[in-house]
């Protein structure tokens, strides 16, 4: 493994700092937190750290809303507890990534700050965003913001708009001004100073919007043009991440994903192409879209489970596309989707712990970079509130007001039970360390309540029980790096898998050498079998014994034998 291909081979454990750990006991996490549990994250085995945005911000969508890109959110700490930080992640041989969230600033941001207080001509901070003059006295276009309303607010002084994917205090940044790109490369290179080790970088395939700023097509029943899709990949977006990649990213051996709102595989194969000249992978997001609501301008909010036919469909068209040209990001869940083992496994008593191994096992052995949410280690499950004051995150909240009692799309029940699949607060709730008052997670009233099963689902009852899902992670991770054909395998369906709709079935293939993986992805016994040699190595399972023919309910083996012999 050449050591610029490092990432290839490693794991990410995202840490979404204001649930991890509380060490000041103001309900809220905070840098301090997790230097106290560095020695958990490493004892997984975990390679590095992408922390979610710990910068100062005015705290509107959970940090994505910074207000000074160098300087850190006094909540969580200061400069120092994040050098301290960082120093002891790499003394653990741990790397830490930092969010980056340039699509957009804080409206306290002293460049909007700048940009509003004075909209003549020669204030050239005007043009760090993107400000309209309105059309048949509304806005600019018809866009609607990710968080529900329009994507654009006007500003009574200079009489314009500014433009705002999401929340109206997330002003866009001017991404086609070269003096803001200019400031945003020192900006990043300020933190390589500081010894990161990378970048997430936030909605980066949104950064270039398209020229003329045009109309977006109206679903039926949306009330605004869908802006996702209209800036998705954007005219000039290859062109900015080659000229960051110049820039900033090529002089660091850095791990670099985008996070990349509408990407299709042969844009992946350009955003994360093998030759380095943008970023090392990127976060797809069909395989979490799968269970999307029918009705279009009801989006992501459902209660559907996807079937495995579409699932796999989906998942394998990833592998086979991108190999050989680029590379994937393989993740379940992060702080924007639902907890995995509610939304595509089982989170009953009976079940939630086999399903979540199944789950791990089958993301785990594919070709790419694992991401392990924090607490998915655990089996963590959706919160399962059932009020709407219990919910914080702005996009549910706004949702439900324009579904509910705006657009009259949705009735209260109903809206309140695809809350309970798809928020994203449902990933929000304090991390579960041991079942003593909030869960261990602070000796104040955390900012969200605690999920109230953590009395059963723990790390510390986990860390004591040897077959736990914690201890499951921790060997899928140690076989990554110990097997190089989970790195670099070609990946293929079972033979005739493709119409299996119980049972995903997958081999990946290397120098003589097959790996299978079989995935019973219900809740009762399936019947299969397949043409498994005799001197093959069982190499994980998540049931304590074995049953020839009979894969249990979500039952999970996975097998490596020197034989590249068809399986079928
Ligand atoms: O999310 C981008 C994004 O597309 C979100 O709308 C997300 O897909 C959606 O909420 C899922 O329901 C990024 C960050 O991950 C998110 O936390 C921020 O709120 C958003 O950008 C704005 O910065």
């Amino acid at each position: 493994m050449t050591k610029e291909l490092w990432w290839q081979n490693s794991v990410v454990y995202q840490v979404y700092p204001k649930s991890f750990q509380d060490s000041d006991n103001d309900g809220i996490g905070d840098l301090r937190g997790i230097i106290n549990r560095l020695d958990y994250i490493k004892k997984l085995g975990i390679d590095i750290i992408w922390l979610n945005p710990i910068y100062k911000t005015s705290n509107i969508d959970g940090g994505y809303d910074i207000s000074d890109y160098q300087s850190i959110n006094p909540t969580f700490g200061n400069m120092s507890d994040f050098q301290e930080l960082l120093d002891k992640a790499h003394q653990l041989g741990l790397k830490i990534m930092m969010d980056l969230v340039v699509n957009h600033s804080s409206f306290e941001h002293e460049w909007f700050q700048k940009s509003i207080a004075d909209y003549s001509k020669n204030n050239h901070y005007r043009d760090y965003y993107i400000w309209r003059d309105p059309v048949d006295n509304h806005e600019p276009n018809n866009w609607g913001s990710f968080f529900s309303g329009p994507a654009w607010t006007y500003d009574e002084d200079s009489g314009q708009y500014y433009l705002h994917l999401f929340a109206k205090e997330q002003p866009d940044l001017n991404w086609d001004n070269q003096e803001v790109r200019h400031s945003i490369f020192d900006m990043m290179n300020w933190w390589a100073s500081k010894g990161i080790d990378g970048f997430r970088m936030d909605v980066i395939s949104l950064i270039s919007k398209p020229t003329g700023l045009p109309n977006a097509p109206v679903e039926e029943d949306s009330l605004y043009g869908n802006a996702g899709d209209a800036c998705a990949n954007g005219p000039h977006v290859h062109e900015y991440l080659r000229e960051m990649n110049e820039q900033v990213l090529q002089k660091h051996d850095w791990i670099t994903v985008g996070e990349t709102a509408g990407v299709t595989t042969s844009e992946a194969e350009k955003y994360a192409n093998l030759n380095g000249t943008e970023l090392n992978m990127v976060f797809q997001f069909e395989h979490v879209s799968l269970d999307g609501n029918s009705n279009s301008a009801l989006g992501k909010w459902s209660d559907k489970k996807v079937s495995l036919m579409d699932l796999r469909e989906n998942l394998v068209k990833w592998q086979k596309a991108l190999a050989g040209k680029a590379w994937n990001s393989l993740y379940w869940n992060n702080h924007d989707q639902p907890r995995a083992v509610s939304r595509f496994g089982n989170d009953s008593v009976e079940y939630r712990e086999v399903s979540a191994k199944m789950l791990a096992a089958l993301l785990h052995f594919m070709q790419g970079t694992p991401y392990i949410y924090q607490g998915e280690e655990l089996g963590m499950t959706n919160a399962n509130f059932q009020k709407l004051s219990q919910y914080s995150d702005l996009e549910s909240i706004n949702a439900y007001h324009e579904l509910v009692e705006q657009a009259h799309l949705l009735n209260s029940d109903d809206m309140m039970r695809y809350l309970r699949a798809r928020s994203r607060d449902n990933s929000r709730t304090p991390m579960q360390w041991d079942n003593t008052n909030h869960a261990g997670f602070s000796d104040a009233e955390p900012w969200l309540a605690v999920n109230n099963n953590y009395q059963s689902i723990n790390a510390a009852s986990e860390l004591k029980n040897p077959n736990s899902i914690f201890y499951f992670y921790q060997k899928l991770i140690e076989l990554r790096h110990t097997k190089p054909i989970i790195t670099h395998g070609i990946f293929d369906l079972v033979e005739g898998n493709e119409n299996d709709e119980e049972v995903f079935a997958y081999t990946r293939k290397s120098e003589g050498e097959t790996l299978l993986v079989v995935a019973n992805f219900t809740s009762h016994d399936v019947n299969r079998q397949y043409n498994i040699p005799t001197n093959s190595e069982l190499l994980i399972q998540n049931y304590k014994s074995i049953q020839d023919d009979i894969l249990r309910p979500y039952e999970v083996r996975a097998y490596l034998f020197l034989d590249t012999s068809k399986i079928t």
